[in-house]
């Protein structure tokens, strides 16, 4: 098929118009086939970008480059019409002048280059919570992860209406007299990458890199920071959550969607194996959760995507079995370090390497006799990545793909906090449980900043979604306490709200393995199985200053390791002077940031807080 047979006519109208801007040698209409996807992957590695895993069928690994390893969230851009709208947490950029600066950069920066035109699905085929777009990229690379990640290709048109969302991506890297990549991966510099959207028009515009959440398009451009907006306007919720079916000893089941920042444990958890007997979780996603009313005044969510963009340092047959198996063959592996033997090697991997292994950047280096690298020597990057189909993964959901979503019984805020927030505690009710999420807080990973100094940092991220909201974060919250006084639902139906936090650290105790106070991964089951119980309203808990926390006993601890078991009460009490801390930089420094965009709600619940605290 080519431009010409695109029946819809705006899809046609502007893929010509981009076209002509950005001027590629060639223009492909994909069709998601399997001979497509083997055909660009031929083109990448006979141009020195991609290597074929000998260990891994129909596998191969890409190695970008320093300045392009992660999402640019200094370069990303929410160009609403009034500043106001874009909030005080996103970059704003008018749309005029923005769009004047991006088209300068677009005019010819496919020279050499093919443009692909993608359309693609974010959720199951058909389902009435699913929408579609089409991305225009000249990256083969984001055309196979987008293989992956999306329902893509052929089957979508009869699907594809005007309301597409359109999603422009270019490397920024034209090939001009015949200049070719020569194995580097093609991108711009660091000042020259945009990660523009639109959000009045619905609209995307990428420049500049090639890496993940910035030239994915389906994911965090659309799936989150227009469907935020997209969500806000129709009466439901876009979330950077897993989404996980929770099965207990009786056989009842439950499903449970959790917001933690990237790199803080979605994936794992979405695919966790439990340590307690007779439980079960599978997957319905590990990223991305949307979700709407059903008729019975319930929230139903689906996974937008169809494949997982996963965290590889850290994956071990130990802390997620799951994730390697989904990523065991047709997989792309990014910013992994290569093994003589043609297999895939990161830190945390759960085994030392042998022999030389080729590192991120491509230099060969002698394996270490340990599974740890010191920082910033690492052999692949903090932030590599495999990108996995989600039907692969042993624990994936059998109604994963369901049209209609599943129903939402409880949703978990958390993040990296190495003090003062406790493993688990509950919301008292839905705006308690939308304060919690507005104060949400956590230590920046290597996922979200390419300033490898700023790593370790806590920041604010509400709701696990500060880079990723397309709108004004004040108007986010007041948003999610409209969701909860939706006429269609009522207290009964919300999801119960809880924050949980793994990542409690004391290290000065030897004893505990990288001073985690909390084992975490399958552990984690420990606590999935106290927020089922509660959801049933069962006397598993004691109403603390904080919310409600598992009472003395309640938490299943047979089998803990003895010093997980010591550790134990420090990080099930309430830390008042911390809380108060806490408290006082809310006050000071994170709400006044919203301003008039504050709702009431969220700060009646601080005086709460802090008058139940000092109590
Ligand atoms: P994004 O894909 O960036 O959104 O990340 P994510 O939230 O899915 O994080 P992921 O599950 O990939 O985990 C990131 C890192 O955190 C990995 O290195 C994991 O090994 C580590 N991790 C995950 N869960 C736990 C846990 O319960 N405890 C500890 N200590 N580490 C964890
Ligand atoms: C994240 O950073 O939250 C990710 C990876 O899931 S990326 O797709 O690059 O945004
Ligand atoms: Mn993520």
């Amino acid at each position: 098929m080519t431009v010409n047979d695109i029946k819809n006519a705006k899809i046609k109208a502007w893929v010509e118009e981009c076209v002509k801007m950005c001027e590629p040698d060639s223009v492909v209409v994909c069709d998601g086939s399997r001979a497509e996807y083997d055909r660009l992957m031929k083109k990448c590695v006979d141009a020195g970008l991609a290597t074929p895993l000998a260990k891994k069928p129909n596998s191969f690994l890409f190695r970008s480059l320093p300045s392009d390893v992660a999402r640019v969230e200094n370069r990303t851009f929410i160009s609403s019409v009034k500043e106001e709208d874009a909030g005080p947490t996103n970059h704003w950029i008018a749309p005029k002048e923005l769009k004047a600066t991006m088209k300068g950069l677009y005019k010819g920066c496919m020279h050499g280059r093919t443009m692909y035109v993608l359309p693609f699905c974010m959720g199951p085929l058909g389902s009435p919570i699913a929408k579609y777009g089409v991305e225009l990229t000249d990256s083969e690379y984001v055309v196979l992860n987008m293989d992956i990640m999306t329902r893509a290709g052929e089957q979508t048109w009869q699907y594809l209406g005007d309301d597409f969302i359109p999603c422009l991506h270019s490397v920024g890297k034209p090939l001009n007299n015949g200049e070719k990549d020569n194995g580097i991966w093609p991108c711009a510099d660091v000042d020259h990458k945009y990660i523009s959207h639109f959000p009045e028009e619905h609209l995307i515009w990428s420049y500049g890199s090639g890496y993940g959440g910035n030239a994915l398009l389906g994911k965090k451009c659309f799936a989150l920071r227009i469907a935020t907006v997209l969500a806000r306007e129709e009466g439901w919720l876009a979330e950077h959550m897993l989404i996980l079916k929770l099965t207990n000893p009786k056989g009842e089941v439950k499903y449970i969607t959790g917001a933690f920042p990237s790199a803080c444990g979605k994936t794992n958890l979405a695919m966790l194996i439990p340590t307690i007997p007779g439980w079960k979780v599978e997957t319905v996603g590990d990223d991305i959760a949307w979700m709407k009313f059903g008729k019975d005044g319930r929230l139903y969510a689906i996974n937008p995507e169809a494949g997982f963009f996963g965290v590889a340092p850290g994956t071990s047959e130990e802390s997620n079995k799951n994730a390697l198996v989904a990523a065991s063959k047709n997989t792309i592996f990014t910013n992994c370090a290569l093994t003589e033997d043609g297999d895939v090697w990161w830190e945390g991997i759960g085994y030392p390497a042998k022999g030389k292994l080729v590192d991120w950047k491509g230099n060969v280096r002698e394996a270490l006799p340990k599974d740890k690298s010191p920082k910033g020597e690492e052999f692949a990057h903090p932030n590599a990545r495999f990108t996995a189909p989600a039907k692969q993964c042993p624990c994936i959901a059998s109604d994963w793909e369901s049209p209609e979503g599943v129903p939402i019984s409880a949703i978990l805020f958390g993040g990296r906090r190495p003090s003062t927030i406790p493993l688990v505690h509950q919301a008292r009710s839905w705006a308690h449980g939308v304060f919690l999420g507005s104060i949400v807080g956590s230590e920046i990973t290597a996922a979200s900043t390419i300033n490898a100094a700023d790593v370790g940092k806590i920041r604010r991220d509400p709701f696990a979604i500060i880079p990723f909201c397309g709108y004004n974060m004040g108007d986010y919250f007041q948003h999610w306490i409209d969701v909860g006084n939706n006429p269609s639902t009522n207290a009964d139906k919300l999801p119960k709200i809880f924050y949980v936090n793994w990542f409690r650290k004391d290290d000065d105790n030897a004893d505990l393995p990288g001073g985690f106070m909390w084992p975490g991964y399958g552990e984690n089951s420990r606590v999935l199985a106290w927020v089922f119980d509660r959801c049933d309203g069962k006397d598993n808990f004691i109403d603390t200053p904080i919310g409600y926390m598992p009472k003395e006993g309640a938490l299943n601890t047979d089998g803990l390791s003895d010093c997980y078991k010591k550790a134990l009460p420090e990080i099930l009490k309430v830390d008042r002077e911390g809380w108060l801390k806490e408290v006082k930089d809310i006050r000071e420094n994170h709400y006044p940031k919203f301003g008039k965009h504050l709702p009431k709600e969220l700060s009646a619940c601080l005086d709460d807080l802090e008058t139940r605290l000092s109590k």
